[in-house]
């Protein structure tokens, strides 16, 4: 008489039955590539701020060159930084099954498109974009690489200045992004829940609505989130350990 299935276990039985897989990534997944957590970008110089403050409009018109200098700063993190197992195991399933997982991601990092799940949906933009702050007036607009230096740098022509592509709190989402997203939660048989703490809308809320649209929602995260009463069961461990355990084992989906 075999015991309980470990729920790992029926999470990959699961995923290999299931025509369509949903992943809600959190900055937790680039957490073992070195990419410090929102809640931890904040170290040092920056330990003083709140990342709401920061990463808005509001604070970024207020002190454009400290708000610049920590998104130089976490670029730089970026780029330096790796894909990890967990970003691999999602990228080896994508190349396996294409078509069959979509990775939706409030990250800003490139680690899941280097890893190859190329059309991840970007619900926060991305980090090694820039854009002008305001409106440019002039057709064809500016060209942006040809901004002078400085922080922030600004348009030789018009003096616009440069901000990181990302989307700040009180922004909207991209609108194409968060459909595409609301889409495929609409329609996947299986949710995992990455390294997010479930607390910056209306992100967290994709969880929730996969379950109510039946999907079976897990959550994989070594802390406790604000989502954890959305899934159907959790497992407490980090991304870069799970995600293997869950795509790469022998019998691998
Ligand atoms: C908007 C880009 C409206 C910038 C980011 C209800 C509905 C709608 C909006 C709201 C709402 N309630 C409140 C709001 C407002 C706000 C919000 O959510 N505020 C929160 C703080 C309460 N939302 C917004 O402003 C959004 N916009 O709603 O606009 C609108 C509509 C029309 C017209 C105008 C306006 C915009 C939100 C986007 C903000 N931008 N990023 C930048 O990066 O600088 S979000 C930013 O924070 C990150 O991108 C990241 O997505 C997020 C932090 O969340 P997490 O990813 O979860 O990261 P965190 O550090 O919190 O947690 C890490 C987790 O990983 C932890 O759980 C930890 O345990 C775990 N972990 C650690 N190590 C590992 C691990 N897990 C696995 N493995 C490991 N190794």
């Amino acid at each position: 008489m075999s015991g309980p299935v470990p729920p790992i276990d029926e999470l990959r039985e699961r995923l290999r039955a299931a025509p369509s897989i949903c992943v809600l990534t959190g900055a937790g997944m680039s957490a073992e590539s070195g990419i410090a957590t929102f809640r931890d970008a904040l170290t040092g110089l920056w330990s003083r701020f709140d990342p709401a403050q920061l990463a808005s409009e509001q604070g970024f018109r207020a002190n454009p060159k400290l708000v610049w200098d920590w998104y130089a700063e976490r670029r730089a993190g970026v780029r330096a930084a790796e894909p990890n197992a967990g970003h691999r195991a999602l990228g080896g399933f994508a190349g396996r099954h294409p078509g069959r997982l979509t990775v939706i991601s409030q990250n800003v990092d490139d680690l899941d498109q280097r890893a190859g799940n190329a059309d991840t949906i970007r619900l926060h933009g991305d980090i090694l974009e820039d854009r002008w702050l305001e409106p440019c007036a002039r057709s064809p607009g500016c060209d942006t690489a040809r901004a002078s230096a400085g922080t922030p740098p600004r348009c030789a022509e018009c003096g616009n200045a440069l901000r990181p592509g990302v989307v700040w709190f009180g922004e909207a989402l991209p609108l194409a992004a968060l459909d595409a997203a609301e889409s495929a939660v609409n329609c996947c048989a299986v949710m995992l829940v990455v390294g997010t703490s479930g607390a910056v809308w209306p992100a967290a809320g994709l969880a929730g609505r996969a379950r109510r649209r039946g999907a079976f929602v897990a959550i994989l995260n070594p802390h406790e989130s604000e989502i954890d009463d959305e899934a159907h069961v959790v497992l407490r461990g980090t991304a870069a350990t799970l995600l293997p355990a869950l795509f790469d084992g022998s019998d691998r989906l």
